[in-house]
Protein backbone atom coordinates (compact mmCIF):
# COMPACT_ATOMS: atom_id res chain seq x y z
CA UNK A 1 0.00 0.00 0.00
CA UNK A 2 1.60 3.42 -1.33
CA UNK A 3 0.51 5.90 1.24
CA UNK A 4 -0.55 9.35 -0.16
CA UNK A 5 -2.20 12.56 0.75
CA UNK A 6 -4.29 15.19 -1.21
CA UNK A 7 -2.80 18.69 -1.70
CA UNK A 8 -5.11 21.28 -3.49
CA UNK A 9 -1.76 23.27 -4.55
CA UNK A 10 -0.36 26.42 -3.25
CA UNK A 11 -2.31 29.91 -2.02
CA UNK A 12 -5.60 26.99 -2.38
CA UNK A 13 -4.47 24.57 0.94
CA UNK A 14 -4.06 25.29 4.79
CA UNK A 15 -1.91 22.10 4.61
CA UNK A 16 1.81 22.80 3.75
CA UNK A 17 3.96 20.39 1.79
CA UNK A 18 6.40 20.38 4.67
CA UNK A 19 3.69 18.87 7.09
CA UNK A 20 2.95 16.33 4.68
CA UNK A 21 6.30 15.28 4.16
CA UNK A 22 5.75 14.89 8.42
CA UNK A 23 3.25 12.15 8.02
CA UNK A 24 4.62 8.83 8.56
CA UNK A 25 4.91 6.71 5.58
CA UNK A 26 3.82 8.94 3.09
CA UNK A 27 4.97 9.48 0.01
CA UNK A 28 3.42 11.20 -2.47
CA UNK A 29 0.61 13.63 -3.34
CA UNK A 30 -2.47 13.83 -4.96
CA UNK A 31 -3.28 16.65 -6.77
CA UNK A 32 -5.07 18.70 -9.80
CA UNK A 33 -4.88 21.69 -11.56
CA UNK A 34 -8.21 23.11 -9.58
CA UNK A 35 -8.01 26.17 -12.02
CA UNK A 36 -8.17 24.29 -15.22
CA UNK A 37 -12.11 23.99 -16.67
CA UNK A 38 -13.18 20.64 -16.83
CA UNK A 39 -13.00 19.52 -20.77
CA UNK A 40 -10.04 21.62 -21.07
CA UNK A 41 -6.13 20.26 -21.80
CA UNK A 42 -4.19 20.77 -18.71
CA UNK A 43 -0.88 22.71 -19.66
CA UNK A 44 2.41 21.65 -19.53
CA UNK A 45 4.12 24.58 -17.43
CA UNK A 46 1.10 24.48 -14.63
CA UNK A 47 1.89 20.72 -14.30
CA UNK A 48 5.60 20.90 -14.38
CA UNK A 49 5.21 23.77 -11.31
CA UNK A 50 3.46 21.16 -9.44
CA UNK A 51 5.88 18.77 -9.74
CA UNK A 52 9.00 21.02 -8.92
CA UNK A 53 7.17 22.15 -5.79
CA UNK A 54 6.49 18.26 -4.70
CA UNK A 55 10.08 17.34 -5.66
CA UNK A 56 11.79 20.02 -3.52
CA UNK A 57 9.88 17.88 -0.62
CA UNK A 58 10.66 14.59 -1.58
CA UNK A 59 7.12 13.81 -2.39
CA UNK A 60 5.95 11.94 -5.84
CA UNK A 61 3.32 13.51 -8.55
CA UNK A 62 2.10 9.70 -9.47
CA UNK A 63 -1.58 10.39 -8.42
CA UNK A 64 -3.99 12.72 -9.99
CA UNK A 65 -7.52 13.55 -8.22
CA UNK A 66 -9.03 14.53 -10.36
CA UNK A 67 -9.13 15.31 -14.10
CA UNK A 68 -12.96 16.11 -14.30
CA UNK A 69 -14.64 14.93 -17.10
CA UNK A 70 -17.08 17.61 -19.23
CA UNK A 71 -20.77 17.49 -18.51
CA UNK A 72 -21.24 17.25 -22.96
CA UNK A 73 -19.24 13.91 -22.17
CA UNK A 74 -21.72 12.44 -19.25
CA UNK A 75 -24.97 14.09 -21.48
CA UNK A 76 -23.48 12.50 -24.79
CA UNK A 77 -23.88 15.77 -26.82
CA UNK A 78 -22.14 15.87 -29.87
CA UNK A 79 -19.46 18.40 -28.57
CA UNK A 80 -18.19 15.74 -26.09
CA UNK A 81 -15.51 14.72 -28.95
CA UNK A 82 -13.59 18.24 -28.89
CA UNK A 83 -13.57 17.44 -24.80
CA UNK A 84 -12.41 13.89 -25.29
CA UNK A 85 -9.66 14.76 -27.27
CA UNK A 86 -8.09 17.62 -24.65
CA UNK A 87 -8.80 14.32 -21.71
CA UNK A 88 -6.66 12.54 -24.23
CA UNK A 89 -4.02 14.95 -24.59
CA UNK A 90 -4.08 15.35 -20.73
CA UNK A 91 -3.33 11.63 -19.90
CA UNK A 92 -0.29 11.98 -22.29
CA UNK A 93 1.01 14.94 -20.78
CA UNK A 94 0.29 13.63 -17.04
CA UNK A 95 2.46 10.33 -18.40
CA UNK A 96 5.20 12.46 -19.50
CA UNK A 97 6.19 13.69 -15.94
CA UNK A 98 5.48 9.72 -14.45
CA UNK A 99 1.43 10.47 -13.62
CA UNK A 100 0.32 6.46 -12.69
CA UNK A 101 -2.97 6.95 -11.33
CA UNK A 102 -5.81 9.81 -12.79
CA UNK A 103 -9.00 9.45 -10.19
CA UNK A 104 -12.43 11.24 -11.97
CA UNK A 105 -15.81 10.83 -11.73
CA UNK A 106 -19.24 10.36 -13.85
CA UNK A 107 -21.63 12.37 -11.14
CA UNK A 108 -23.99 14.51 -13.20
CA UNK A 109 -23.75 18.08 -12.18
CA UNK A 110 -22.53 17.64 -8.65
CA UNK A 111 -19.77 15.81 -7.28
CA UNK A 112 -19.71 15.11 -3.81
CA UNK A 113 -23.40 16.68 -1.65
CA UNK A 114 -23.93 17.65 1.93
CA UNK A 115 -26.14 19.50 3.48
CA UNK A 116 -24.13 21.03 6.78
CA UNK A 117 -19.98 21.26 5.90
CA UNK A 118 -19.02 21.92 9.47
CA UNK A 119 -21.56 20.38 12.05
CA UNK A 120 -21.08 19.26 15.13
CA UNK A 121 -20.16 15.93 16.66
CA UNK A 122 -20.44 15.26 20.34
CA UNK A 123 -16.94 15.84 20.98
CA UNK A 124 -16.74 19.29 19.69
CA UNK A 125 -15.24 18.52 16.46
CA UNK A 126 -17.10 19.57 13.00
CA UNK A 127 -17.79 17.36 10.04
CA UNK A 128 -19.40 16.85 7.20
CA UNK A 129 -22.61 16.29 7.28
CA UNK A 130 -25.93 14.60 5.16
CA UNK A 131 -29.42 15.43 6.07
CA UNK A 132 -31.35 13.68 3.31
CA UNK A 133 -34.77 15.43 4.37
CA UNK A 134 -32.97 18.83 3.91
CA UNK A 135 -32.05 17.89 0.67
CA UNK A 136 -35.61 16.11 -0.78
CA UNK A 137 -36.70 20.23 0.19
CA UNK A 138 -33.75 22.03 -1.05
CA UNK A 139 -33.72 24.11 -4.20
CA UNK A 140 -29.66 23.01 -5.75
CA UNK A 141 -29.23 26.81 -6.28
CA UNK A 142 -29.23 27.71 -2.49
CA UNK A 143 -27.05 24.52 -1.93
CA UNK A 144 -24.55 26.19 -4.57
CA UNK A 145 -24.82 29.39 -2.60
CA UNK A 146 -24.26 27.88 0.58
CA UNK A 147 -21.45 25.84 -0.47
CA UNK A 148 -19.54 28.60 -2.36
CA UNK A 149 -19.95 31.17 0.60
CA UNK A 150 -18.61 28.80 2.87
CA UNK A 151 -14.98 28.70 1.10
CA UNK A 152 -12.67 31.08 -0.31
CA UNK A 153 -10.79 28.34 -1.71
CA UNK A 154 -11.48 26.54 -4.83
CA UNK A 155 -13.86 23.34 -4.03
CA UNK A 156 -13.15 20.58 -6.34
CA UNK A 157 -16.38 19.39 -8.10
CA UNK A 158 -17.84 22.60 -7.12
CA UNK A 159 -16.29 24.76 -9.95
CA UNK A 160 -18.37 28.03 -10.08
CA UNK A 161 -17.67 27.96 -13.83
CA UNK A 162 -19.23 24.34 -13.94
CA UNK A 163 -22.52 25.36 -11.57
CA UNK A 164 -23.33 28.86 -13.30
CA UNK A 165 -25.42 27.76 -15.77
CA UNK A 166 -27.07 25.40 -13.33
CA UNK A 167 -30.75 25.66 -14.60
CA UNK A 168 -29.47 24.84 -18.02
CA UNK A 169 -27.89 21.76 -16.90
CA UNK A 170 -30.73 20.49 -14.93
CA UNK A 171 -32.71 21.38 -18.54
CA UNK A 172 -30.50 19.31 -20.49
CA UNK A 173 -30.34 16.02 -18.08
CA UNK A 174 -34.40 16.48 -17.69
CA UNK A 175 -33.97 13.28 -20.88
CA UNK A 176 -30.80 11.39 -19.58
CA UNK A 177 -31.80 8.10 -18.41
CA UNK A 178 -30.11 6.10 -16.19
CA UNK A 179 -29.37 3.77 -19.34
CA UNK A 180 -28.26 6.82 -21.30
CA UNK A 181 -25.77 7.02 -18.79
CA UNK A 182 -24.35 3.80 -18.59
CA UNK A 183 -24.12 4.60 -22.72
CA UNK A 184 -22.07 7.80 -22.58
CA UNK A 185 -19.71 6.07 -19.51
CA UNK A 186 -19.12 3.47 -22.23
CA UNK A 187 -18.75 5.49 -24.88
CA UNK A 188 -15.73 7.99 -23.06
CA UNK A 189 -14.34 4.48 -21.80
CA UNK A 190 -13.77 3.25 -25.15
CA UNK A 191 -12.53 6.27 -26.23
CA UNK A 192 -9.88 6.88 -23.07
CA UNK A 193 -8.67 3.54 -22.06
CA UNK A 194 -6.72 2.73 -24.86
CA UNK A 195 -4.81 5.74 -24.51
CA UNK A 196 -4.48 5.50 -20.80
CA UNK A 197 -2.71 1.87 -21.39
CA UNK A 198 -0.22 2.76 -24.05
CA UNK A 199 0.55 5.50 -21.32
CA UNK A 200 0.73 3.00 -18.69
CA UNK A 201 -1.92 5.28 -16.59
CA UNK A 202 -4.42 3.30 -14.40
CA UNK A 203 -8.27 5.16 -14.73
CA UNK A 204 -9.99 4.89 -11.44
CA UNK A 205 -13.28 5.74 -11.07
CA UNK A 206 -14.80 7.75 -7.95
CA UNK A 207 -17.66 5.98 -6.63
CA UNK A 208 -21.01 8.87 -6.20
CA UNK A 209 -21.48 10.47 -3.17
CA UNK A 210 -23.82 9.48 -1.61
CA UNK A 211 -24.54 6.24 -3.47
CA UNK A 212 -28.20 6.72 -4.49
CA UNK A 213 -29.59 9.54 -7.06
CA UNK A 214 -30.51 12.87 -6.11
CA UNK A 215 -32.81 15.57 -7.16
CA UNK A 216 -33.77 13.57 -9.94
CA UNK A 217 -30.39 13.04 -11.49
CA UNK A 218 -29.24 9.21 -12.30
CA UNK A 219 -26.14 7.87 -10.15
CA UNK A 220 -24.80 4.71 -11.38
CA UNK A 221 -21.20 3.98 -9.51
CA UNK A 222 -23.45 3.00 -6.43
CA UNK A 223 -23.09 -0.65 -5.81
CA UNK A 224 -21.43 -3.93 -6.14
CA UNK A 225 -23.46 -4.68 -8.99
CA UNK A 226 -22.77 -1.63 -11.06
CA UNK A 227 -19.23 -1.56 -10.13
CA UNK A 228 -18.99 -5.19 -11.79
CA UNK A 229 -20.83 -3.90 -14.81
CA UNK A 230 -18.62 -0.80 -14.69
CA UNK A 231 -15.60 -3.42 -15.34
CA UNK A 232 -17.15 -5.12 -17.86
CA UNK A 233 -17.47 -2.22 -19.92
CA UNK A 234 -14.25 -2.08 -20.80
CA UNK A 235 -12.61 -5.29 -19.21
CA UNK A 236 -9.22 -4.00 -19.36
CA UNK A 237 -6.87 -3.49 -16.44
CA UNK A 238 -6.84 -0.06 -17.13
CA UNK A 239 -10.10 1.03 -16.72
CA UNK A 240 -9.99 0.69 -12.73
CA UNK A 241 -11.56 2.26 -9.49
CA UNK A 242 -10.95 4.64 -6.84
CA UNK A 243 -12.65 2.47 -4.08
CA UNK A 244 -14.02 5.24 -1.76
CA UNK A 245 -15.44 3.78 1.37
CA UNK A 246 -16.72 6.58 2.48
CA UNK A 247 -18.77 7.25 -0.52
CA UNK A 248 -20.41 3.48 -0.79
CA UNK A 249 -20.66 3.35 2.89
CA UNK A 250 -23.23 5.75 3.19
CA UNK A 251 -25.10 2.76 2.06
CA UNK A 252 -25.11 0.14 4.80
CA UNK A 253 -26.19 -2.45 2.52
CA UNK A 254 -22.96 -2.30 0.74
CA UNK A 255 -19.96 -4.26 2.29
CA UNK A 256 -16.80 -2.64 1.73
CA UNK A 257 -14.16 -5.02 2.83
CA UNK A 258 -16.22 -8.07 0.49
CA UNK A 259 -16.07 -5.68 -2.23
CA UNK A 260 -12.34 -5.10 -2.03
CA UNK A 261 -11.50 -8.34 -1.91
CA UNK A 262 -13.82 -8.99 -5.02
CA UNK A 263 -12.57 -6.36 -6.95
CA UNK A 264 -8.86 -5.94 -5.81
CA UNK A 265 -7.20 -6.69 -8.83
CA UNK A 266 -8.94 -3.60 -10.10
CA UNK A 267 -8.12 -1.10 -7.52
CA UNK A 268 -5.81 1.40 -8.70
CA UNK A 269 -6.79 3.99 -5.77
CA UNK A 270 -8.22 3.37 -2.16
CA UNK A 271 -9.81 6.38 -0.03
CA UNK A 272 -9.94 5.14 2.98
CA UNK A 273 -13.05 7.09 5.27
CA UNK A 274 -15.56 6.33 7.91
CA UNK A 275 -19.30 7.80 8.20
CA UNK A 276 -21.89 6.74 10.78
CA UNK A 277 -25.30 6.46 9.56
CA UNK A 278 -28.19 7.15 11.51
CA UNK A 279 -31.52 5.44 11.57
CA UNK A 280 -33.62 7.27 8.81
CA UNK A 281 -30.43 7.26 6.89
CA UNK A 282 -28.21 10.44 7.41
CA UNK A 283 -24.97 10.27 7.56
CA UNK A 284 -21.97 12.25 9.30
CA UNK A 285 -17.99 11.46 8.71
CA UNK A 286 -16.15 10.83 11.83
CA UNK A 287 -12.68 9.31 12.76
CA UNK A 288 -11.58 7.18 10.77
CA UNK A 289 -11.82 4.35 13.92
CA UNK A 290 -14.30 1.24 13.25
CA UNK A 291 -15.84 2.07 16.08
CA UNK A 292 -16.75 5.61 15.99
CA UNK A 293 -18.32 5.13 12.51
CA UNK A 294 -20.64 2.46 10.47
CA UNK A 295 -17.77 1.10 8.23
CA UNK A 296 -15.72 -1.08 9.51
CA UNK A 297 -12.47 0.45 8.21
CA UNK A 298 -10.25 -2.68 10.29
CA UNK A 299 -12.12 -5.45 7.90
CA UNK A 300 -11.09 -2.85 5.17
CA UNK A 301 -7.31 -2.37 5.50
CA UNK A 302 -6.96 -6.12 6.39
CA UNK A 303 -9.08 -6.98 2.81
CA UNK A 304 -6.29 -4.68 1.00
CA UNK A 305 -3.48 -6.76 3.27
CA UNK A 306 -5.06 -10.01 2.36
CA UNK A 307 -4.99 -8.94 -1.14
CA UNK A 308 -0.93 -7.92 -1.04
CA UNK A 309 -2.78 -4.31 -2.58
CA UNK A 310 0.61 -2.63 -3.88
CA UNK A 311 -1.68 0.65 -4.86
CA UNK A 312 -2.49 3.96 -3.59
CA UNK A 313 -4.16 4.78 -0.51
CA UNK A 314 -5.14 8.20 0.79
CA UNK A 315 -7.29 9.36 4.07
CA UNK A 316 -10.74 10.49 2.39
CA UNK A 317 -11.91 13.25 4.14
CA UNK A 318 -11.52 13.95 7.80
CA UNK A 319 -12.87 15.80 10.93
CA UNK A 320 -12.27 19.31 11.81
CA UNK A 321 -10.48 18.88 15.07
CA UNK A 322 -8.24 21.06 17.71
CA UNK A 323 -9.65 24.36 15.92
CA UNK A 324 -7.78 23.69 12.70
CA UNK A 325 -9.13 26.51 9.73
CA UNK A 326 -9.51 24.35 7.11
CA UNK A 327 -11.71 23.71 3.87
CA UNK A 328 -14.42 21.11 4.63
CA UNK A 329 -13.09 17.70 5.11
CA UNK A 330 -9.32 18.42 4.52
CA UNK A 331 -7.87 19.19 7.33
CA UNK A 332 -4.19 17.93 8.16
CA UNK A 333 -4.83 16.83 11.64
CA UNK A 334 -7.59 14.11 11.49
CA UNK A 335 -6.35 13.28 8.21
CA UNK A 336 -2.66 12.42 9.78
CA UNK A 337 -4.57 9.89 12.61
CA UNK A 338 -6.45 8.59 9.91
CA UNK A 339 -3.29 7.61 8.20
CA UNK A 340 -1.85 6.43 11.52
CA UNK A 341 -4.74 4.60 12.06
CA UNK A 342 -4.32 2.61 8.49
CA UNK A 343 -0.78 1.64 9.12
CA UNK A 344 -1.39 0.58 13.14
CA UNK A 345 -3.47 -1.81 11.33
CA UNK A 346 -1.58 -2.89 8.20
CA UNK A 347 1.86 -3.09 10.19
CA UNK A 348 0.35 -4.81 12.97
CA UNK A 349 -0.95 -7.65 10.31
CA UNK A 350 2.20 -7.66 8.45
CA UNK A 351 4.10 -8.73 12.16
CA UNK A 352 1.57 -12.43 11.97
CA UNK A 353 2.41 -12.93 8.90
C1 LIG B 1 -14.33 13.77 -2.68
C2 LIG B 1 -14.54 14.01 -4.17
O1 LIG B 1 -14.50 11.62 -1.81
C3 LIG B 1 -13.75 12.46 -2.26
O2 LIG B 1 -12.57 12.22 -2.32
O3 LIG B 1 -13.69 14.76 -1.99
O4 LIG B 1 -14.49 15.36 -4.45
C4 LIG B 1 -13.65 13.28 -5.12
O5 LIG B 1 -12.40 13.89 -5.13
C5 LIG B 1 -14.15 13.28 -6.55
O6 LIG B 1 -15.45 12.83 -6.60
C6 LIG B 1 -13.30 12.41 -7.45
O7 LIG B 1 -13.50 12.71 -8.78
MN1 LIG C 1 -13.35 9.66 -1.95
Amino acid sequence: MKMVFRWFGEGNDSVSLKHIGQIPGVEGLVWALHDVPAGAEWPMDKILEVKKQADEHGLHIDVVESVNVHEDIKLGLLSRDVYIENYKKTIQKLAEVGVKVICYNFMPVFDWIRTDLFKELEDGSTALFYEGSKIENIDPMDLVKKISENSDLTMPGWEPERLSHLTKLFELYKDVTTEDLWDNLKYFLEEIIPVAEKHDIKMGIHPDDPPYPIFGLPRIMINRENIKRFLSLVDNPYNGLTLCSGSLGANPTNDIGDMVREFADRIAFAHIRNVRIYENGDFIETSHRTLDGSVDIYDIVKAYHEKGFTGYARPDHGRHIWDEECRPGYGLYDRALGIMYMWGIWDSLERQK
